[in-house]
């Protein structure tokens, strides 16, 4: 396991329980036992950056606090289609801005995916047998071709490190029943619909997009994150060209100066990727504040 670029913070009043490659989870105190509530948990956005499967050594500042401003507007956009696990943005001085209270749910144990345009693991799925998640596509799809209509792509939560695996419709319905299943799927499908809705009209096309629901009985709650390019593909719009793999919205310069000789890294080495030229750094910490500010039309303040 890498060692965290940047780690998590000390916050006093949470006991932290958890950190993923970019993210860290806490759970607040109770003030008058000093246990860990069981209802509530603080989701932090550090400035990691994952790139080739690899944490970077370079923070990008301010990316946890863009992705948490990002993810709380949508919230706001998607809330007449599901209701959603924030609490609080009110969040401890220290994690200011990238971070948020929220209520703490039986979480699917499914990655719900949408897309709406074919790459990367639907790409290869259509390539074996012209079909992804079990259901046919009509033929003649390349590398970044738009779907008739956006479809749900369930996969496994793999554990840290290892890749999420395709599922079957049919393996969610097992998983979760046959309602909470037709619901994530109807649901997924509709906030990717709505996030490119949105989206089109600023230049951003989203690919693909990863949520994950929390249950209250019989109805679903959006949590994590939501429509960031850390769980969704963004693709500038205005050079979308089916035919070969599109670049990334945020992670462009930094993918083609690692893949470039002034890195002088081989990606096949498995060697670990170098820090980053402050201007690689500097450049996709713009890119981060563009989609933010194109996406809400706000500006991004910290
Ligand atoms: C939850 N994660 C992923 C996020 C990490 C890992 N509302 C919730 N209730 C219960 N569990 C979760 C959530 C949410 N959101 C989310 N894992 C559990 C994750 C951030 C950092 F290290």
């Amino acid at each position: 396991m890498q060692p965290l670029t940047t780690t998590p913070a000390d916050l006093p009043g949470f006991a932290h329980v958890y950190s993923g490659k970019v993210r860290d989870l806490y759970a607040p105190l109770d003030p008058s036992s000093g246990e860990p509530r069981t209802d509530q948990l603080l989701l932090v956005a550090s400035d990691r950056l994952s790139a080739f499967d690899f944490v970077l050594d370079s923070p990008i500042p301010d990316k946890g606090a863009v992705l948490t401003q990002l993810s709380l507007w949508w919230f706001e956009q998607l809330a007449d289609l599901v209701p959603n696990h924030v609490v609080s943005a009110d969040v401890p001085a220290p994690v200011a801005g990238r971070a948020v209270l929220v209520r703490r749910l039986e979480m699917l144990p499914v990655e719900c995916v949408a897309r709406a345009y074919l790459t990367g693991g639907g790409l290869r799925e259509y390539q074996a047998d012209g079909r992804v998640s079990g259901m046919t596509l009509p033929e003649g799809l390349v590398d970044g071709s738009r779907l008739p209509e956006p479809v749900f792509t369930p996969s496994t939560k793999a554990p840290q490190g290892e890749h999420d695996q395709p599922m079957s419709y049919a393996a969610v319905e097992s998983a979760v029943g046959p309602t909470l299943a037709a619901r994530a799927r109807d649901l997924t499908v509709r906030i990717l619909m709505r996030g490119n809705e949105i989206a089109a009209d600023r230049g951003i096309l989203i690919a693909d997009t990863k949520v994950e629901f929390g249950a209250d009985g019989d109805d679903l709650v959006l949590a994590d994150e939501v429509l960031t390019p850390d769980s969704s593909r963004f693709w500038p719009a205005d050079q979308w060209e089916p035919g070969h793999t599109q670049p990334s919205f945020d992670k462009e310069f930094v993918r083609e100066w690692l893949t470039s000789a002034a890195s002088g890294w081989d990606r096949s080495s498995g060697e670990a990727p170098p820090p980053l030229p402050d201007e690689v750094v500097e450049r996709t910490r713009a890119k981060y504040v563009e989609a933010f500010e194109r996406l809400t039309g706000r500006t991004f303040t910290t």
